[in-house]
């Protein structure tokens, strides 16, 4: 059944003028968004991006089988990035480097399971080369050739630029020709250069990670997007942000999805000063998040809700606040659990299924592109291990 939206209905008046904007498709503006962020009116907000959600996913809602592959932690902006309890200078206890061997055999997980993406980053490490992250699409698109990858940030991008002393471009043709689908949308933070200062003095600037996002596109490369959010940043930094992103898609149209990442802060030197040790994001400041991601992009077409991070119990209850796509199988988390989430490392493909389910949606397996990759389960009963081997039949979603 259709969800309907009602603007009289809606308890914060101020809410009345942004619903009947939703209403006509017309798009929102940064008043409209100090509006949502100022609300108190979780329900009605989230009724607004339950409806822009519906409008475009109708009740499907995607997951993918995919596993994250962490090559490195050791990262030359560990003592800057002070948000990050994942990164590790080259010698200090803890930091740990892949060989490609290595990458090779953890990726075995994903033969007769039905992973179909490879999810990879790690950290810029002073001495890896562009050849290690080719070499290593490439060994993997061998090994398993029915997998996607979507590998390495924008921040890594850059970084293996200057290593190389190239182009962005040139990184990311190679990347493009050893197999790579589209890139994650980590990196991005918050694009505010206050923000940028306190949390990631060194890391690459806003206008900089749009720039390899908007060569990637122009490449054919589709990316995701992120804003992490729940550390210093205020409401307009967030929205500075947000119309950012949609500038940039309205120029390319090569954002798939949209992740707003909760911060958290075990284990990191952002959250020792602001006192925030073991006192993660709330729930309704995740929700929020959610529902004004879907409502201020209009033009992005996903909205996906990170259940390592904010749970699985609340990324149900995100599937009716605008998310229509939930993060994967995973296999085996490192960054958010390094940082305190108390998450399972991974999900069953069944469990994910069912956690559709439970919110009376429509699961869809899709793999990077959003391409349909399965979207009847009802022969699936619980302990059931899926086959992937072989080519996947794929429709376009
Ligand atoms: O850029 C690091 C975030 C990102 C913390 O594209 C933290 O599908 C919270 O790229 N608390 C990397 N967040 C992860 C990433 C990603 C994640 C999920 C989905 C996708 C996708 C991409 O992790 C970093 C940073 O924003 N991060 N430390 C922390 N303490």
């Amino acid at each position: 059944m259709p969800v309907t939206l009602d603007p009289a209905r809606l308890a914060d008046p101020a809410l009345r003028p942004i619903a009947d904007k939703v209403l006509a498709t017309r798009r929102l503006d940064a008043d409209d968004a100090r509006a949502l962020y100022a609300t108190h009116d979780l329900l009605g907000l989230g009724m607004l991006a339950d409806f822009a959600n519906d409008r475009k996913n109708g009740d499907r809602v995607f997951f993918s089988a995919n596993q994250h592959i962490n090559p490195t932690n050791v990262c030359i902006l560990r003592n800057t990035c002070v948000f990050c309890s994942f990164a590790r200078m080259p010698k200090e206890e803890g930091n740990y480097t892949r060989s490609l061997e290595e990458v090779f055999a953890e990726a075995e997980a994903a033969r007769n399971s039905p992973t179909r993406e490879f999810h990879i980053v790690g950290g810029l490490h002073p001495k890896l080369r562009l050849s290690y992250y080719t070499d290593m699409i490439r060994g993997l698109k061998e090994r398993h050739p029915h997998v996607h990858i979507k590998a390495l940030t924008a921040v890594e991008i850059a970084h293996l630029a200057r290593i190389e002393k190239c182009t962005i471009r040139e990184v990311l043709v190679a990347m493009k020709e050893a197999g790579l689908t589209s890139l994650p949308g980590g990196g991005a933070e918050v694009f505010s250069t206050a923000v940028r200062a306190t949390i990631a003095e060194r890391k690459l600037t806003g206008e900089e990670w749009l720039a390899v996002h908007r060569e990637a596109h122009q490449l054919g490369i589709p990316t995701n997007c992120t804003m992490l959010y729940g550390h210093v940043e205020t409401a307009d930094d967030r929205i500075e942000h947000l119309a950012a992103l949609r500038g940039l898609q309205d120029e390319t149209g090569g954002f798939l999805t949209y992740i707003p990442l909760a911060y958290h802060p075990d284990n990191n030197e952002l959250g020792e000063d602001l006192g925030r040790v073991g006192s993660a994001t709330t729930a309704y400041e995740d929700l929020k998040n959610i529902a004004i991601g879907r409502l201020f992009l209009d033009n992005i077409p996903h909205v996906k809700t990170h259940w390592p991070m904010v749970t699985p119990f609340l990324s149900q209850v995100a599937l009716s606040f605008g998310c229509d796509d939930v993060e994967g199988t995973v296999v085996f988390e490192r960054i958010y659990h390094d940082a305190g989430a108390k998450t399972d490392l991974g999900m069953h493909y069944l469990d994910l299924v069912n956690l559709i389910r439970g919110a009376r949606k429509r699961p869809v397996e899709r793999n990077s592109l959003y391409e349909v990759v399965r979207d009847s389960f009802d022969d699936l009963a619980a302990g059931v291990e899926l086959a992937g081997a072989g080519a996947p039949s794929v429709h376009a979603a």
